[in-house]
């Protein structure tokens, strides 16, 4: 059976067909109405801070390998809700809303068991390619994620493969006497579309990322899914090791990522479980949208989520049509003025050294650009 409902059979396989002709940005793609989401990419990096207590639990541990081994497992914490979480709401992956250039989405997660209240700032620092800027904060556990996330899409006959570019970097501040801190390059794992010929798109993971610190460990992360060594979904290996040799494997856990995984060789005195990913993830909160700027996403999408939640594709489509004329406008406006638009919480940096150092240990002379939340006044 198919997952397309019978009125949009049509639009779906000519949609099929535009992106099997397309490459780059799908993003910008008009597509069936049943497979519309009326959530922003600018949310997506919320799903870094859905287990907030894990999070913190990055400063904690006797030493750099167990600081790691917290880090390893806040990361593979967050793949649940990264990458199934709208076929659990939704009932499949569906095509998020593309933010407008500037568009904001801010949140936090209040404390609740002593683990400090964490806070997120994202920002839509480019709209062609899409690109979104994230900074996640808890500064009474002494811990940051700052990273920006774009992708590069592809179609390969009967699944779409996303390359994700882009990177984050956790900041830890290290307790000890001298102080100063910690760093945790986080690259990250390229993703399948799969199902999409039947109209229930799912994401799978596959190949690999690394999570490479300033302290001299390394986690290495392998994906698979159906059929693959473990013959189930979602599956992973990952592994610790000096980044110096990382084939010198000192702990490593395997198992599902959206389920539980365990210790293949485990650190002494260690619950044979890793993690399991059925405890509960966090929401973020976020304002009311009465005392919500202009440029915060639910504001900017007020309109047209409210029809995609309601079935109301016309009037969803009207005011997505509304939201895109305007931002035209603008950027014509811009240019005719010579004044372009200016980045409101990051700065861009066209190469980021600390990416550079980092990932040397993996991939020699590799370098990309980042954006660096401004600073703050208090
Ligand atoms: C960063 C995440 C990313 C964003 C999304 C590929 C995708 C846009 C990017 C990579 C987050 O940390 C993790 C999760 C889901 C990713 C999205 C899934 C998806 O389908 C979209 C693309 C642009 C589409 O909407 C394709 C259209 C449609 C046929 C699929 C439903």
């Amino acid at each position: 059976g198919g997952a397309v409902p019978e009125a949009q059979k049509a639009s779906w396989g000519s949609f099929i067909k535009s992106i099997a002709s397309f490459s780059g940005d799908l993003s910008s793609m008009t597509a069936p109405s049943f497979i519309l989401s009326p959530v922003s990419l600018t949310e997506y990096p919320s799903y870094w801070g859905e287990h907030p207590d894990l999070f913190a639990a990055c400063a904690q541990g006797r030493d750099d390998v167990e600081r790691m081994t917290n880090v390893l497992r806040w990361f593979i914490a967050t793949l649940k809700g990264q990458y199934t979480s709208r076929n659990t709401s939704m009932g499949s992956e569906k095509k998020p809303l593309n933010p407008i250039l500037g568009e904001l989405f801010i949140g936090s997660w209040p404390e609740q068991k002593g683990e400090g209240e964490t806070t997120l700032v994202a920002e839509q620092v480019s709209h062609h390619p899409p690109i979104t800027a994230y900074h996640i904060s808890n500064e009474k556990a002494g811990v940051s994620l700052e990273g920006h996330s774009a992708q590069k899409t592809s179609f390969t006959g009967r699944s779409i493969t996303v390359k994700q570019v882009g990177h984050a970097i956790l900041r830890v501040q290290r307790k000890d006497a001298q102080g100063g801190e910690d760093l945790y390059l986080i690259t990250l794992p390229q993703l399948s579309i799969e199902g999409i010929l039947w109209g229930a798109p799912y994401i799978e993971l596959s190949g690999a990322n690394h999570i490479i610190s300033s302290t001299g460990y390394a986690a290495t992360i392998n994906y698979t899914g159906k059929g693959y060594f473990s013959g189930k979904a979602h599956s992973f290996k990952a592994s610790i090791a000096p980044t110096s040799k990382l084939d010198a494997v000192l702990y490593s856990a395997e198992g599902e990522w959206s389920g539980v995984s365990k210790w293949k060789k485990a650190p002494p005195g260690q619950d044979s479980v890793f993690w399991d990913a059925n405890n509960d993830r966090r929401e973020i909160q976020v304002q009311p949208l009465e005392k919500q700027g202009k440029m915060e996403s639910r504001k900017v999408w007020e309109k047209t989520a409210e029809g995609i939640r309601s079935g109301n594709y016309d009037a969803a489509s009207k005011d997505k049509s509304r939201i895109e004329n305007e931002q035209r406008a603008k950027r014509k406006e811009e240019t005719a003025k010579g004044t372009p638009h200016q980045l409101e919480m990051f700065v861009h940096v066209p190469e980021d050294q600390e990416f550079v150092k980092l990932i040397s240990a993996v991939s020699k002379g590799a370098t990309e650009d980042t954006y660096r939340r401004k600073p703050r006044v208090h």
